[in-house]
């Protein structure tokens, strides 16, 4: 069985991060190890939340692993509080990365052309540092233009996202994925680019009218298990686009949904079917 390591925060409550990616990737077949980088109360979009920082913790756990001579076939990392949190992060990877070790980067902190509350432009900049030393990172399109300097529009053509593409790939990761990317009026997807063999994958599904809290959470958890389960990275975006959109639309039809993430409880049987069929495609 692949083993990944995850670091991200525990939000205790709010259906994001590690109570994201550690069911959704244990259920697609994967072990999940988990480097708790802050445990809050609840995700930052509820108010009154509370937050213990655990960055004290990050190297005494990984020590310990060290000596358990635990190995990763990945390691990924999402929404991380702080710079210094970054920078131990960066000194892990380092640590137990190996020649077979993939390193997935989702640099979680904006959205809609804005960065979250606890983040600013000097964050951003720090979260490219991190981005520079992965093999794949899925920004969306709101980090991809704080990490580049570029400018961030909500009305763009094709040319608009091969440059922001070109600009990730310049931080130095292998694979470059955009993610709310839409190419036609009510669409909206993916855009890769794979560095080393100059090759462009697009995706493109309905736009649904709604827009749920975790769902980039769900999207990278969904790519990095099915890269876990050796399927190509431009089948791994379509696969975690499809599943994304199909759980955002069963949540909008769910009268009881909560306000703060979506139901993707409801939908795993729908991605493991999917990527049985994705298996099988491929053998
Ligand atoms: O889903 C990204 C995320 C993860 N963790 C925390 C967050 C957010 C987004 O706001 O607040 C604590």
């Amino acid at each position: 069985m692949k083993r990944i390591l995850t670091i991200q925060d525990i939000s205790c409550l709010g259906k994001c991060s590690i109570t994201v990616a550690l069911p959704l990737i244990s259920a697609m077949g994967v072990e999940t190890v988990i480097l708790p980088t802050a445990l809050l109360s609840t995700h930052t979009m509820f108010h009154g939340f509370t937050v213990k920082d655990l960055e004290d913790q990050l190297i005494p756990i990984t020590d310990h692993w060290k000596k358990e001579e635990v190995e990763f076939d990945a390691i990924y990392t999402g929404y991380l509080g702080t710079e210094e949190e970054i920078e131990t992060v960066k000194k892990i990877i380092d640590r137990f990365r190996t020649d077979r070790t993939l390193v997935f980067v989702d640099p979680a902190m904006g959205d809609n052309g804005r960065l979250y509350p606890a983040f600013d432009e000097h964050y951003a900049l720090k979260n490219a540092g991190l981005c520079a030393i992965a093999d794949v990172i899925v920004p969306n399109i709101t980090e991809a233009a704080f990490m580049t300097g570029a400018e961030y529009k909500e009305i763009y053509d094709e040319s608009y996202i091969k440059d922001l593409l070109s600009r990730l790939a310049g931080l130095g990761a292998k694979t470059v994925a955009l993610t709310g990317v839409s190419l036609s009026e009510g669409k909206t997807g993916v855009m890769g680019y794979d560095t080393e063999a100059g090759e462009y994958f697009s995706y493109q599904n309905d736009r649904i009218p709604v827009s749920y809290h975790g769902t980039g959470d769900v999207f990278s958890s969904t790519v990095i298990g099915s890269l876990m389960n050796g399927i190509s990275w431009q089948n791994s975006l379509k696969i975690a686009a499809d599943y994304t959109a199909h759980t955002i639309d069963v949540t909008r039809k769910n009268p009881k949904k909560p306000w703060y993430g979506v139901d993707f409880e409801a939908t795993i049987p729908d991605l493991l079917k999917a990527l049985k069929e994705a298996d099988l495609l491929s053998a």
